[in-house]
């Protein structure tokens, strides 16, 4: 069969940097008598010494693995210790009753900055980074090709390049210099050549200023770089070819693949018959299409001959924000004040992380969502998932807590079905829950300058479901993939929080350390239907309560799937038509500079002006002022709660507004949002 070339990615270098036993190295930094030592990060829980989340290279020696072979779970600290006596334990941090993971984060965050000095580089987990190092290894190639170098660096010349072709007694490093300054090559191994010596002084820098080693994939793709990374660690380099693709991806066991480890990996093998990723090449594009759709045939047909077009996204930032926990065998939780508690925890920590992206970012989310995994106690369809809820975000930590909760109560509604309020025989039917999370997504930067604003919440505003309501949270297959989110979750992970050992399959359900990335939320699509008019009992008498707490009764149905309103919902009717000249006079008052809104207030308008003015501020604002909820504002920074507010009121803001002009302080909306420079 004759093998397409890639088209236009094959003259590009891109590396994917990849730590070694991260949490390990994290915890030997900070105790440096670890060193050298076999150790592995245990979960916080001591049950059987607690399971490994992180294993050093010394204790790997040993036998000592985070998943057990053949078994989904991991492997505990006591069975660690039979295996390997001398390994040394370290707990994952613990805070809110979970683990904290930022000591992690951060130092994740520190290999980053300096990886992000070679070109455009991509954060793809919290260990991970993409690297784009074409235009770098251009310049090397014109300016300094490697076969002119008098001297090459060891770490270069220890790099594995796939398809080498060695005979007896050659020397190693000789063939690697060999390949690298070989005259005749073609432009795409010169370049990729120029990728190999980038990368070798990348990793040696990274390891001095922070003394992590790393390893490294380098190739014309992302997907074929991710795959190299992993072949030969830790603090290695691996090398894949042009020539090298296919002979590489022949014997690539299928499930190996990257978004192949789940079910679609089990379809191609169950139903195709393809075991390794070559066995592909064997299915035209067609056929793969009408097994698998449009764009995952084509995908399937793609990797099978190497090509990918993804690009490295120049995003130093995570994607998404996540908080979960497992709660798995005995732990399981079976009330709703034990999952309020646990959301309560989980929304904390998000909110936490929420408000430093903010700070330090100026970053806002706007979409947040529950997962959870759970059974039920008689379970005639036990294999009906838990369902994801989205909602608009609202920033506070008391709002998050209190939303994560209702989007957890309409999931469970759906999930138990309309005789789930009706003891089926005997017994009333029950739930447990297994895990839980909430993420916070569809994370933008704010646009910078006053009148920008409301621009970002009006864009923010039409990307929206239509009322704000709890939208079922879906997950669809990416057009530049062909390949759902979801499937790629579905591998094994081992959850630092799980406790009994059991290793999930969590389809959806975003794994807490490796907290970047994994929540790929494409959209909401549907607002469940109105409430079941047969709920569980639990719920039943919880909804009551929550009506209580809020002092909100509800009683018009279509109110009921509304949700909380948001900040955003008030700046999507905005009206931002151009206005009259009086208006624009009047706008340019009221939004832009304090000072002149001063003066305006201060002057001498008749009543009727005023009353007018406020009148076309209302119209403008699609809301009726007196009926906005003011708590609305409080997802807000402070300094721009108080300036909407004295937007909206603008005579109350007479009393603080002298003061501020006193200062002769600038808008505070405007210092909030001084253009990005990051
Ligand atoms: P990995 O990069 O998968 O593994 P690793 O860095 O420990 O080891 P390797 O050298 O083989 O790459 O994960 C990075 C960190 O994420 C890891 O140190 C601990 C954490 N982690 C979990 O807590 N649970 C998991 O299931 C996985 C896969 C990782």
């Amino acid at each position: 069969m004759p093998v397409a070339r890639p088209e236009t990615s094959d003259a590009r270098v891109i590396a994917h940097v990849d730590m070694d036993c991260f949490y390990v190295q994290v915890e030997q930094r900070k105790q440096p008598e670890l060193r050298g030592l076999p150790t592995a990060v245990v979960q916080y829980n001591e049950w059987q010494g607690g399971g490994l989340i992180a294993v050093s290279y010394e204790a790997r020696k040993c036998g000592v693995k985070r998943v057990f072979d053949g078994v989904f779970r991991s492997m505990r600290g006591d069975e660690a210790k039979a295996a390997c006596p001398e390994i040394q334990l370290v707990q994952v941090p613990v805070a809110r009753g979970k683990a904290d993971l930022n000591l992690y984060r951060s130092a994740g965050s520190e290999v980053v900055s300096i990886l992000a000095q070679s070109g455009k580089c991509e954060r793809a987990s919290i260990d991970e980074v993409y690297l784009d190092l074409t235009d770098a290894a251009e310049s090397m190639l014109a300016d300094a090709p490697p076969e002119s170098l008098e001297l090459m660096d060891e770490e270069v010349l220890k790099s594995h390049i796939l398809g080498i072709r060695r005979k007896d007694g050659d020397d190693f490093e000789e063939s690697v210099r060999d390949w690298i300054c070989r005259k005749d090559a073609d432009r795409r191994d010169k370049l990729l050549s120029c990728g190999i010596i980038i990368v070798a002084e990348l990793r040696k820098q990274v390891l001095k200023e922070t003394e992590f080693t790393c390893s490294a994939g380098i190739a014309h793709n992302k997907m074929l770089a991710k795959l190299a990374s992993g072949m030969n660690k830790p603090a290695q380099q691996t090398v894949v070819p042009y020539a090298a693709v296919q002979e590489l991806l022949s014997s690539l066991p299928i499930k190996k693949m990257k978004q192949l480890g789940g079910k679609l990996g089990t379809s191609l093998q169950t139903d195709l018959g393809v075991d390794t990723v070559g066995d592909l090449l064997q299915f035209s594009e067609t056929k793969l299409q009408e097994h698998y759709g449009i764009n995952t045939g084509t995908w399937l047909w793609n990797i099978a001959r190497g090509i990918s077009g993804e690009e490295v996204q120049g995003r130093l930032l995570p994607k998404s924000h996540g908080s979960g926990k497992t709660f798995p065998g005995p732990r399981a939780l079976k009330s709703l004040s034990n999952v309020q508690h646990w959301l309560n925890q989980l929304s904390e920590e998000l909110s936490e992380r929420l408000s430093s992206d903010l700070e330090q970012n100026k970053r806002i989310a706007s979409t947040l969502t529950l997962h959870a995994s759970a059974f039920k106690s008689r379970d005639s369809d036990s294999h009906k998932k838990f369902p994801s809820k989205s909602c608009p975000l609202r920033y506070g930590v008391t709002k998050i807590q209190e939303d994560a909760f209702n989007l957890f109560q309409a999931a469970l509604r759906e999930y138990m079905g309309p005789f789930g309020s009706k003891p089926q025989g005997n017994k009333q039917e029950t739930w447990r829950i297994t895990g839980l999370s909430v993420s916070a997504s569809k994370i933008v930067d704010i646009p910078s300058g006053t009148s920008s604003i409301m621009r970002y919440f009006q864009s923010q505003s039409t990307s929206r479901p239509a009322d704000g309501c709890v939208q079922d949270h879906v997950v669809t297959p990416s057009a530049s993939e062909g390949c759902s989110e979801q499937r790629s979750t579905e591998t094994q992970a081992v959850i630092p929080e799980e406790d009994t050992g059991v290793t999930y399959t969590l389809p959806n359900f975003e794994t807490p350390d490796k907290d970047i990335d994994l929540v790929s939320e494409k959209d909401v699509v549907s607002c469940p239907s109105s409430e079941a008019a047969d709920v569980p009992a639990q719920l039943e008498s919880n909804r009551s309560t929550q009506t209580k707490r809020t002092g909100r009764k509800i009683n018009n149905p279509k109110e009921k799937n509304r949700g909380m309103p948001s900040i955003v919902d008030i700046f999507k009717n905005y009206n931002a038509t151009p206005p009259s000249k009086q208006e624009t006079q009047e706008d340019s008052t009221v939004s832009s500079s304090t000072s002149k809104r001063a003066n305006f207030s201060n002057s001498s308008h008749s009543s009727e002006v005023k009353q007018e003015s406020e009148e076309r501020r209302q119209t403008d604002w699609g809301y009726k002022i007196g009926e906005i909820d003011q708590s609305v504002f409080d997802e807000l920074p402070v300094e721009i709660q108080r300036e909407l507010r004295s937007f909206l009121h603008p005579n109350k803001r007479l009393n603080t507004n002298s003061k501020s002009k006193g200062d002769g302080s600038t808008s505070s909306i405007a210092r909030y949002f001084p253009p990005l420079n990051r």
